[in-house]
């Protein structure tokens, strides 16, 4: 590291020439893939409650990019129209990380997060494979073989493992983005007997939220940032809103009861010791039409400002940009 970088991003010297490092807020406007499309509406809500010079410090700074819609403009099957959604927002999501930006995506939906995570995956691909801590009141481990609902929204887990429609888990590249041994889920209260096969199977580790209660939110996420971390080039964090406790975060279509609490996951967040190899976070499944008096949003731009200044801890030294 040269002596300017040194100088710019260690915390205590004043910051001259240039700006902070940016994080890019994407808005991923997806709503297809629930049985309710209130999720479509999650980022521009939280762009008009959350502006980015809220966010911002001097150590890093927030900058909304451009929303993703999907594009329903064709007649044409849900698969296909998420499945072109999620192309948009995997190559935006490599772009982000090829300019040496750290990102947040606003979902949407969690369908998304087959777009997001993808689009990480691929970026570092040549330096080695995608961790992902995935904190979610659902295991998302659908395959369409296996759900009673058909929503894509219960399938991103299974799509990334590569177990799945086509269309959803060849984007990009035919193969997996992400191997079982990097994936941790936390938090997890509601799901399947078929998707815990499929995942127990595979040897992916769950912390149930009654292994929550027994040792604590701060264990559970320092374990599951270490299996993300350990033997990848980079990690990423999607949380599920619905992980959150109902009486913090109310707007989410599939509330499950014993959620964490709001402020125990922000100090978590906070609190994380993330390291170099953090690419980014995601928050997915907000729906506005489901608030009760602003109770969501207010708990989700909390979660966004923790998320942020997350990163200006990692942020001290310059990421390297892909080759
Ligand atoms: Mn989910």
């Amino acid at each position: 590291m040269d002596e300017r970088h040194e100088m710019y991003y260690t915390y205590d010297c004043p910051l001259t020439e240039q700006s902070p490092p940016v994080v890019s807020l994407i808005g991923a406007a997806l709503g297809l893939g629930s049985s309710l499309s209130g999720c479509a509406q999650g980022p521009d809500i939280l762009r008009q409650h959350q502006p980015e010079l809220l966010m911002s410090n001097a150590h890093v700074q927030a900058i909304w990019d451009e929303l993703i819609r999907a594009n329903r403009s064709r007649p044409e099957n849900v698969v296909s129209t998420i499945s072109r959604f999620c192309l948009a927002l995997a190559e935006r999501v490599k772009e982000t990380i090829d300019n040496g930006e750290r990102f947040t995506v606003i979902g949407g939906d969690h369908a998304c997060a087959i777009g997001t995570w993808t689009g990480a995956a691929m970026a570092i691909a040549d330096r080695g494979p995608l961790g992902l801590v995935w904190i979610d009141a659902h295991l998302d481990a659908h395959t369409p073989e296996t759900s009673p609902s058909h929503c894509i929204h219960g399938m991103p887990v299974a799509s990334l493992l590569g177990y799945g429609a086509p269309d959803l888990t060849d984007l990009l590249r035919p193969e997996a983005k992400l191997l079982p041994q990097h994936l941790c889920l936390v938090g997890v209260r509601s799901y399947e007997q078929d998707e815990i096969e499929l995942l127990k199977k595979l040897g992916v580790r769950i912390i149930l939220m009654e292994e929550i209660h027994r040792y604590g939110l701060e264990a559970a996420l320092f374990e599951a940032v270490n299996i993300a971390s350990s033997g990848t080039a980079g990690f990423g964090i999607s949380i599920d809103v619905d992980a959150i406790h109902t009486d913090d975060a109310p707007a989410v279509g599939t509330p499950a009861a014993d959620g964490i609490r709001a402020t125990q996951l922000i100090s978590a967040i906070a609190k994380l010791n993330t390291g170099q190899n953090l690419l980014g976070y995601e928050i997915a499944e907000f729906n506005p039409s489901l608030d009760i008096e602003e109770q969501t949003v207010n708990t989700i731009c909390d979660l966004l400002v923790a998320t942020v200044a997350n990163y200006s801890s990692v942020n001290r030294y310059p990421m390297s940009p892909s080759p």
